[in-house]
């Protein structure tokens, strides 16, 4: 009994230290990466710091961009006393959480082992790829969590017949074969995109636009890609890299100035329809500060956090695909670490990811003013983290296949789809009541 208990111990430590932070995760993989190929210890402590360190950086880029600024785009909803579903990860998760005793008289203690079943689906799968074809492991614990919360509310809604007391195992089965299933296909679905944006870097996306990926990537060759014509010239494909601008507007061609430029006149307009007075309620600022320059200091974080978290993508990227040789070689054959969406920020041309994220805010805003005028019953509220990191990645893989026209109408059309599909389940599941929905592409279209 006693090693039960211990051995439950180093699971809980496991799952919560290390599985469910990513950092640590990928700091681990590495770790024994490097041990299954017999590197020198001191090599592969440094690696796993490094590893370590570099996802840390790559987090504090991403929550430093979340916590400026998610506030604002959720500001419009308080500004406006509007009773509307925030499309987030972070609401999604507090709305199941909130609400799944009442609505399905569960609690959601069993994420954990959801999560952990889940889990070893993913490794099974992977294990057996020369019968699945399936190699992408998934890495990012906190994504895991989140999809797990979203999934169960989600299934036990479809297949109410698993809510009967002595169901409970068969819930958690067929929950983890859909979810395990999920995670190996969908970062499976990105590895071709990536491996091409990144020149080989050997890495995936396990995220929550895998589906998105993969379709835009796909869209964009075949609507804008290289295309032989008729008459047996090319079509031309231009990126957004390509493009030559004169006189004051060369300044856009770098990457810095392009997000701070743009950045400042999209958030300042925001902050502006919002009004100083709620910033100094909220305590924000002060009676007497200057919202001009508010306005300017905030929206240069923009660019900031962005440069913040592509350092940590070229610092721990290395050591972990690295490393994982070791996994692939000795534990899962031709395996592919699936990773954070935010490291592909890290390769490939930065002013996509600006681009894509303007045109996924406008196809946001387009489609809630719809939301609006239709008198839905269930209102949006665009969340920064599905405008941001759903459509920086596919604004990347539209620019790379289908270049400029493609980096901006691919994203403009996902912004639409992110309003139009989270407005129909959440409403149409009862997410919506609590005030939040994951809102990611693939959970608000797939
Ligand atoms: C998410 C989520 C985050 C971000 C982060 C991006 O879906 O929950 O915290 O994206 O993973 O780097």
């Amino acid at each position: 009994m006693a090693i039960l208990h211990i051995l439950g111990d180093i699971w809980t430590f496991f799952a919560t230290y290390i599985l469910q932070k990513a950092p640590y995760m990928v700091g681990f993989l590495t770790l024994l990466g490097y041990a299954l190929q017999k590197r020198k210890w001191y090599d592969t402590l440094a690696g796993t710091l490094k590893a370590i360190i570099g996802m840390l950086i790559l987090n504090a880029g991403s929550v430093g961009l979340t916590n400026v600024f998610r506030p604002i785009l959720a500001g419009l909803k308080e500004r406006f006393n509007l009773i509307a579903c925030v499309i987030d990860p972070y609401y999604g998760q507090n709305a199941v959480t909130q609400g799944v005793e009442e609505v399905f008289g569960k609690s959601f203690s069993q994420a954990m082992t959801l999560l952990l079943i889940a889990f070893i689906v993913n490794i099974l799968l992977v294990r057996f790829n020369k019968i699945t074809k399936l190699r992408a492991l998934f890495t990012t614990g906190h994504i895991q969590v989140q999809q797990a919360a979203t999934a169960y509310w989600l299934i036990m809604f479809a297949l109410p017949g698993l809510l009967a007391p002595n169901m409970n195992v068969a819930m958690l089965v067929v929950m983890a074969l859909i979810l395990g299933l999920y995670w190996a296909v969908g970062a499976n679905l990105t590895i071709k995109p990536m491996q091409e944006i990144s020149d080989g870097a050997g890495f995936c996306i396990a995220h929550q636009q895998m589906f998105g990926v993969a379709l835009n990537y796909w869209l964009a060759e075949k609507l804008f890609g290289k295309k032989k014509r008729k008459d047996g010239t090319e079509r031309e494909v231009k990126k957004v890299q390509d493009i030559e601008l004169p006189g004051f507007f060369s300044i856009f061609n770098d990457n810095m100035v392009c997000t701070a430029i743009l950045m400042t006149i999209f958030f300042s307009a925001i902050l502006v329809v919002i009004g100083k007075p709620y910033f100094v309620a909220q305590g924000t600022i002060t009676a007497d500060t200057n919202f001009a320059w508010y306005c300017m200091d905030t929206s240069l974080y923009f660019a900031v956090y962005l440069a913040i978290l592509q350092l940590g993508v070229r610092i721990f990227v290395t050591e972990l695909t690295a490393s994982f040789q070791g996994i692939a070689d000795k534990l899962l054959p031709s395996s592919i670490p699936g990773v954070d969406t935010a490291v592909c920020f890290g390769f490939g041309e930065p002013n996509a990811i600006t681009f894509g994220f303007i045109a996924g805010l406008c196809g946001q805003i387009l489609a809630i003013l719809a939301l609006i005028l239709l008198h839905s019953p269930v209102l949006i509220i665009c969340g920064f983290v599905p405008v941001f990191f759903d459509n920086g990645v596919f604004g990347m893989v539209a620019n790379e296949k289908g270049g400029l026209k493609a980096t901006i109408i691919l994203p403009f059309i996902s912004g639409l789809c992110q309003v139009f599909g989270s407005a129909l389940i959440a409403g149409w599941v009862g997410l919506a009541a609590y005030g939040g929905y994951l809102g990611m592409w693939d959970w608000a279209v797939v």
